[in-house]
């Protein structure tokens, strides 16, 4: 099945290469410096950036980083270079850090605990003490409670840790701990002694990646069921999860759904994994934070819901009101198959998928009512007024297309965001589960470097981006062109819907002034519709950063993020007047 890409034409095929002969013990030399080998495998394995800080535990990984193939870009920060990251390992299919010990590494812990919930494979690699400077345990800067303390932290983050002490398994622990990221499209740990990376280590033990297999048995009764539960539909619908991006099986589910005429919905989280301009795609479905009624009363009037790859996330699923029972529900991803309420363990996804594309089936019955949820066209009359939070999402839908990627910060920037739709099919990230503030400018620098062809629309509170815009100065001097959409209401408007008080100020910053703080790029500040309509015209002609500010009343808040907002007052009994 090496085509999907056929299909779901949307995202760039992973980097990392298929072919094992390429990652095969003798294609190396027999020795190596660690440093080195550690570098040329990640670059064979698909990295070409690495997002980080130096210091000085570091710096000789930094040499090695410096002398391989892969480009190393130091950030303003290190939460950002985390965020960059992980924005990057979704598109590219695999991305890396490199920082300093604890100063650094624990800086960057939040944005990698983010990569770990929202399956991103990052790997981390941490300059270290020495391993001779371990040897009596002094105080040493950085340090915090052992030398182990990163380490011990990053396990929890991560899906495997390991710190290079021992020059004869260096060489296999890089390669498990690399394959183990591509696998599990998670992070990994890899503390790199100063002491250590110069040295030679013997390229041996390097083990092929086994291709893990269904069990037989359960496969197929998990299919005959779900197929049974197909055939005897009348009106089935898919929920397209988020899983299906990061292990590229997009291309699989569109087969089945085009064979078997199913409607397909998408949650907030697997945005975009489905072109959104199918025949087949109906939306972005979560309960009372769907993108529209028509939507949201499909999903749940469907007989049959396949869930195929979902997180089902309280966010996602609109603070509890979506509507998915067991009776009428199939789900599939990689950790297990259910099937209204048995459960099936040791089923590939992949095999799954495959499966179910190529069964037979009679079509359904749908057609999607013609020019359902796509935005209405500006009109003269309005380009005076003041922008509404629906009209921020509706003008900047009439301007994406295929060479676009949004990307949303947390704030009404993502909630909002549920109801962009284009003509034609925009990519879409977002941190939709983990929802970590200061993700999008960062973010916007990782999409730009893993995807040429894409530009990025950063969509970012004043909040978010008080904690992480300045940002913009590396992608100015990166030569990337992201329009930074500034959604200045004031404050912290998502946090006021829930519980007003005096906590959700901020400093009023004058935003468009960046471009002079960073040396480079256009903003410009805006209020009414059509002001926004020209600025994203000027931008998109623009092939500089351009930050555009929306003056957002206090008061305007997207239809989604006042649906949530009631949905999380009533659940944890706040009266908010
Ligand atoms: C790192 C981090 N800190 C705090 C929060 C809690 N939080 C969620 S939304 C929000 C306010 C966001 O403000 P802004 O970026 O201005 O967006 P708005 O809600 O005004 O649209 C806060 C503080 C968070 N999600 N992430
Ligand atoms: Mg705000």
């Amino acid at each position: 099945m090496k085509n999907d890409f056929a299909a779901a034409d949307h995202l760039p095929p992973p980097r990392f290469s298929k072919d094992l002969a390429l990652i095969a013990a003798d294609s190396f030399p027999a020795t190596m410096p660690l440093g080195q080998f550690l570098f040329e495998y990640l670059y064979r394995r698909g990295v070409r950036h690495s997002f980080g800080v130096p210091g000085d535990f570091a710096l000789p990984t930094f040499s090695w980083l410096e002398k391989s193939k892969i480009q190393s870009v130091t950030m303003t920060h290190e939460p950002s270079a985390g965020f960059a990251a992980d924005a990057y390992s979704r598109i590219n299919g695999i991305g890396l850090v490199c920082v300093t010990y604890c100063v650094g590494g624990l800086n960057v812990l939040n944005a990698i605990a983010g990569a770990y919930a929202e399956k991103s494979p990052v790997v981390v690699v941490s300059g270290a003490p020495g391993r001779k400077d371990r040897e009596k345990d002094p105080l040493l800067h950085h340090k915090v409670k052992t030398f182990e303390t990163q380490r011990r932290v990053y396990d929890e983050v991560t899906v495997a840790s390991t710190v290079l002490l021992d020059e004869q398994r260096a060489a296999s622990e890089i390669v498990r701990y690399v394959e183990a990221c591509l696998r599990h499209k998670r992070p990994v740990y890899i503390e790199v002694p100063h002491d250590m990376v110069d040295r030679e280590i013997p390229i041996v033990g390097i083990s092929q990646p086994e291709p893990a297999k269904s069990d037989p048995h359960t496969l197929r009764a998990a299919l005959e069921e779900t197929l049974a539960l197909i055939r005897r539909a009348k009106k089935p619908v898919i929920l397209a999860g988020v899983e299906l991006a990061r292990y590229r099986t997009a291309g699989l589910v569109l087969r089945m759904a085009e064979r078997m005429n199913i409607p397909i919905a998408a949650d907030l989280l697997s945005k975009s994994a489905i072109p959104e301009n199918h025949r087949l795609y109906i939306g972005v479905y979560g309960g009372a934070m769907s993108s529209d009624e028509y939507v949201r009363n499909y999903v749940e009037s469907a007989d049959l819901v396949l869930m195929l790859g979902t997180f089902i996330t309280d966010m996602s699923m609109g603070f509890y009101t979506a509507k998915l029972d067991r009776h009428r529900t199939v789900l599939a991803t990689t950790e297990r198959v259910n099937v209204q309420y048995h459960r099936y363990d040791s089923i590939q996804f992949r095999e799954f998928l495959e499966q179910l594309a190529t069964a037979r089936m009679t079509p359904k019955r749908f057609r999607r009512p013609s020019g359902e949820g796509l935005p209405v066209p500006l009109k003269k009359n309005e380009r005076s007024q003041r922008l509404s939070m629906a009209d921020v999402f509706r003008i900047l839908s009439l301007h994406l297309d295929e060479r676009c990627c949004v990307v949303a910060d947390i704030g009404d920037a993502i909630f909002g965001a549920v109801g962009i739709r284009s003509a034609h099919q925009p990519q879409f990230i977002a941190p939709a589960y983990y929802m970590s503030m200061g993700f999008a400018v960062p973010g916007g620098i990782g999409v730009a470097l893993a995807a040429k062809r894409l530009r990025p629309y950063v969509l970012v509170g004043d909040g978010a981006f008080q904690m992480t815009g300045v940002e913009i100065s590396t992608a100015v001097r990166l030569g990337l062109n992201p329009i930074v959409i500034v959604l200045n209401n004031d404050g912290y408007g998502t946090m006021r819907q829930i519980r007003e008080g005096g906590f959700n100020k901020i400093t009023q910053w004058n935003y468009s002034k960046i471009c002079d703080l960073v040396g480079g790029g256009n903003s410009v500040v805006v209020s009414s519709k059509g002001e926004f309509d020209s600025a994203l015209t000027r931008a998109q002609k623009s092939d500089r950063v351009f930050v555009i500010e929306l003056r957002i009343p206090r008061s305007e808040v997207s239809d989604q993020l006042a649906q949530i907002a009631r949905e999380v007052r009533k659940v944890r009994g706040i009266n908010n007047s």
